[in-house]
């Protein structure tokens, strides 16, 4: 419970946190490194590692080993199968896809996992996964029947659904590099229909963006794309982590 404490106790002191997003199939281990380094000294809270890609094996683990290096944050898995498991991560997000048409994205993917997160002694931080249109690669590796932009009352019946299930996080996504991120009425609806620790990701791209996501409730904000330019990157991740920070605990 170290990592999941550790993010409940960012949320309460600073009203909510940022995780940065690294994509190990993205860069090469050290460059991956690099922009932990970097979104530290921005102050981001956490390094969730993983990507609807291939991200796995040697890559996987020398990219958590090289952030583990170049950083003190948690490297928190963010798998999308049982392939994106790295002995050397401290928490993963035990994810299941609730609104996949596939079987292997709401269970079966999660049975084979669990034993190897058992083993290697990792963190499972349960975790229920929404999908919202566009959906973007998420949407489409993992079957998912999207959820519509405007229908609020079907995000908030999933997420109660997680939370009746057992699962303390609930993710709203609107995938990776989407054009439009989840409406914020939508995160202002999960929010008063659930206790979970609410996570908004996708498309993120603004300070702007990311404070009205905090203040309709989220307490987690991600962001990916935007880390993957080195151009002022410190500087982007330092006003959003600012933004969220000073919109908590509206
Ligand atoms: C993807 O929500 C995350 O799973 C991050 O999205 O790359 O658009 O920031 P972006």
């Amino acid at each position: 419970m170290k990592v999941e404490r550790y993010l409940r106790r960012v949320i309460s002191k600073d009203g909510a946190a940022h995780l940065t997003l690294i994509d190990p199939d993205k860069q090469d281990p050290g460059e991956a490194g690099v922009i932990a380094s970097q979104a530290s000294d921005a102050g981001t809270d956490g390094i969730m590692i993983g990507g609807s890609t291939r991200a796995e094996g040697e890559t996987l683990d020398q990219t958590v080993l090289q952030i583990k290096k170049e950083t003190k944050l948690p490297v928190i898995l963010f798998p999308a199968s049982e392939r994106g498991i790295s002995r050397y991560a401290d928490a993963i997000f035990f994810m299941s896809l609730l609104n996949s048409r596939d079987p292997y994205f709401i269970s079966r993917a999660q049975s084979l996992g669990a034993p190897i997160v058992k083993k290697f002694g990792i963190e499972p931080i349960p975790m229920a996964y929404l999908v919202v249109e566009p959906g973007c690669a998420a949407g489409r590796i993992g079957k998912a029947e999207l959820i519509p932009r405007d229908d609020f009352d079907l995000a908030a019946a999933y997420a109660l659904c997680g939370q009746y299930l057992g699962m303390r996080f609930v993710y709203l996504e609107a995938g990776s590099g989407a054009e439009n991120p989840v409406p914020a009425g939508m995160v202002r609806k999960v929010r008063e229909t659930t206790d979970v620790v609410l996570v908004v990701g996708g498309g993120i791209r603004t300070p702007k963006v990311a404070a009205e996501r905090v203040r309709a409730g989220g307490d987690i904000i991600v962001t990916g794309t935007i880390v993957e330019d080195s151009e002022g990157r410190r500087e982007k991740i330092a006003e959003i982590v600012e933004a969220i920070k000073s919109s908590g605990g509206a």
